[in-house]
């Protein structure tokens, strides 16, 4: 969508006056208010959000479509916290072992091993709240991971487990990362954010790190150059009221310290946990939002469909609706998302295979490392065999 299409928008008499001022602050650079954003998720078409999206996405980056090739190391699933909405975590008391696993160093460092000879750029490591783990077992590992693969950019823990982590450890934030980025730490993904409304919060997962914290803890890391992502779990019990005080709030934080890279909306999915009542959000819900997130996150760089829970169709459809990355390879080492019942139930794309899904809908492919770093650009004969 160019510049014309907005423009006509703009000016034609089919669209009611608070949408023609929405799509001029787009086409100025303009910041969209709170009050803009809800009336987008009340009222606005899909078709109207997805051709202000596509603007802002096409205007930073054209049609360059990110994605790494990562895997996952989850240390464990059994988890001191008990939120609602999670398929994946199991109490310490829970001794079935064909649901439950907690790894040793050794065992993490087994897992590493396996993508020695591959051209993996990032683990991303994450997973549940266990008493035995702490700060200096995380450190030897980070730095055990960092001797065998100096190459590999090591993404690690959510809010959740370093607020548990450095209390432990009688730390300030800012002591506590600094440990770890003397082992090796490269940066922080964005999990454990949900939804910051603090009633909301208290119905899904009250007794995990508040969003004060979750907030103060990517801002202590901020301020020491690590750089992070930001998600919101949507789809549940939340109003659209709520979706926009979280973005709010991650916003306000973004203005302050320029240390967000990707904002990831996550949709919730319902199996195998204790709000399974609660229907999943349908299709155009998700790509709505993935639109108005992209309008209202203006100074977030990126907007990631994480494939692995949304599905590779919808991950492809959502290229046009404000999102630039898909996340990577992934290599079937997360369980979170097929626990929860995604579409995905082993995760696992070859470089190939992402490739063709972004040039199939138009879009060019571009490895990227973990910090946005590009590795390189395909194109369409990126694995075609060339003529001699
Ligand atoms: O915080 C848990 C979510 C998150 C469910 O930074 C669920 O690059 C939906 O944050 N339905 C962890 N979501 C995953 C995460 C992430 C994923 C990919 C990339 C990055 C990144 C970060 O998963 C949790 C929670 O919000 N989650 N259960 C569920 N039933
Ligand atoms: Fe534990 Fe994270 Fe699951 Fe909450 S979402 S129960 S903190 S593993």
């Amino acid at each position: 969508m160019n510049l014309s299409s907005v423009e006509t928008l703009l000016m034609g008499n089919s669209v009611e006056a608070p949408f023609r001022e929405i799509a001029k602050k787009v086409v100025e650079g303009k910041r969209i208010s709170n009050d803009d954003a809800i009336l987008l998720y009340e009222k606005a078409d899909l078709s109207y959000v997805a051709m202000l999206a596509n603007f802002i996405r096409e205007k930073r980056h054209g049609d360059n479509t990110y994605f790494n090739r990562n895997f996952h190391l989850e240390p464990t699933n059994y988890c001191v916290f008990d939120c609602k909405f999670c398929s994946y975590s199991r109490l310490l008391r829970d001794k079935d072992e064909d649901t439950t696993w907690f790894y040793s160093k050794e065992e993490m460092l087994e897992i590493v091993d396996k993508y020695q000879d591959q051209p993996v750029t990032e683990v991303h490591m994450v997973g549940g709240v266990h008493p035995k783990f702490n700060l200096d077992f995380f450190c030897d590992v980070i730095s055990a991971i960092r001797e065998k693969r100096p190459d590999l950019h090591v993404k690690a823990f959510t809010p959740v487990e370093y607020e548990y982590m450095f209390r432990k450890a009688k730390l300030s934030y800012k002591e506590g990362f600094q440990r770890l980025i003397d082992a090796g730490l490269g940066s922080m993904p964005g999990g454990g954010a949900e939804i910051f409304d603090e009633g909301i919060r208290k119905q899904i997962c009250e007794d995990k790190c508040t969003s004060q914290q979750w907030l103060d803890i990517h801002e202590a890391a901020h301020e020491l150059g690590l750089q992070s992502n930001a998600t919101m779990l949507y789809g549940h019990i939340e109003s659209y009221a709520h979706r926009v005080d979280h973005m709010d709030r991650l916003r306000t934080l973004q203005d302050k310290t320029g240390g967000f890279n990707t904002f990831i909306p996550l949709k919730f999915r319902n199996k195998n946990n204790q709000m399974e009542d609660v229907a999943e959000s349908t299709t155009v819900e998700d790509l709505k939002n993935y639109a108005i997130s992209r309008i209202y996150m203006d100074n977030f760089d990126h907007i990631k469909a994480y494939w692995p829970m949304i599905g590779r169709s919808t991950a492809q459809l959502s290229l046009s609706y404000g999102v630039d990355d898909i996340d990577g390879t992934i290599d079937d080492t997360t369980k979170i998302y097929s626990m929860a019942g995604s579409e995905e139930q082993t995760p696992s794309l070859t470089t190939q295979e992402l490739v063709e899904m972004i040039t199939i809908v138009g879009r060019t492919p571009i490895e990227r490392d973990t910090l946005y770093g590009v590795i390189k650009k395909y194109d369409e004969n990126s694995f075609t065999e060339q003529p001699a």
